[in-house]
């Protein structure tokens, strides 16, 4: 296998025809996007192992092989071999939760302090991802213009903007307790308003949060690995 980055752990890898995985590691499968980043972020906070296996959606994630690892047939999918038995995941939130809560990282000891965790970590399953989803659909890959689509996800993504802009202003963290995996979900998503035509000159304390997350140098080597040059498959 081509090793493509000196700098990361993660090994950036095309998709083998069986989709197997690395035996003794996790492997995340997963291609450049929002939900794909976030395993990968995690994986280098915590300075695991891993490989990540590049998926393009050019179909292969219908493929009956990669189906069995990801029953909804999207990325990211995560194999953890380093246990006596690999455990297969998906949804992005899981495979965070599982990784940080198996490390005992990222997500508070005390029950009261990590629900806060798992309801911010919720709101970006259930809400950041899907609506912010739909507004990109509707603004970019829509076959045509919906104008009622358009302003209906406008407003709803300026309004997820607002939600967690209020969040950040009265904590620095989102869960109010420290840097989690609830940041670690939603910042890949908001980290670029201009792709949803938000103006963020009225969200002060997001910006601040989102500058501040990027910094982190284990944030910076997950994103330069989707940086690289894809592998062929
Ligand atoms: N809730 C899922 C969403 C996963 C998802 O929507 N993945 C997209 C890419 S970001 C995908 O694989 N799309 C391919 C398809 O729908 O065929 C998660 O967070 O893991």
């Amino acid at each position: 296998m081509p090793q493509l980055s000196e700098s990361c752990l993660g090994v950036l890898r095309p998709a083998n025809p069986s989709f197997s995985f690395s035996p003794g590691k996790v492997t995340v499968y997963a291609t450049n996007t929002p939900n794909g980043h976030k395993p990968v972020i995690l994986l280098e906070e915590l300075g695991i192992d891993y490989d990540v296996v590049y998926l393009p959606l050019a179909g292969e994630q219908h493929d009956p092989r990669f189906v069995r690892l990801s029953p909804a047939g999207k990325i990211p999918a995560l194999v953890d071999a380093r246990g006596p038995e690999p455990l297969s995941l998906f949804e992005s939130g899981a495979m965070l939760w599982y990784l940080a809560t198996h490390e005992g990282r990222f997500v508070p000891n005390d029950a009261r302090a990590r629900a806060q965790t798992h309801a911010w970590l919720m709101y970006q399953m259930s809400t950041v991802g899907p609506y912010l989803g739909q507004r990109v659909h509707f603004l970019l890959d829509a076959p045509e213009r919906v104008p009622y689509a358009v302003q209906r996800y406008g407003k709803i993504a300026r309004e997820i903007y607002r939600v967690l802009d209020t969040r950040l202003g009265e904590h620095e963290y989102l869960d109010g307790h420290g840097f989690s995996v609830a940041d670690i979900a939603t910042w890949p998503w908001v980290r670029r308003p201009e792709v949803f035509e938000v103006d963020t000159s009225e969200f002060p304390h997001l910006s601040r949060w989102v500058e501040v997350v990027g910094r982190r140098p284990a944030v910076g080597r997950a994103m330069s690995l989707f940086d690289q040059p894809r592998p062929a498959l």
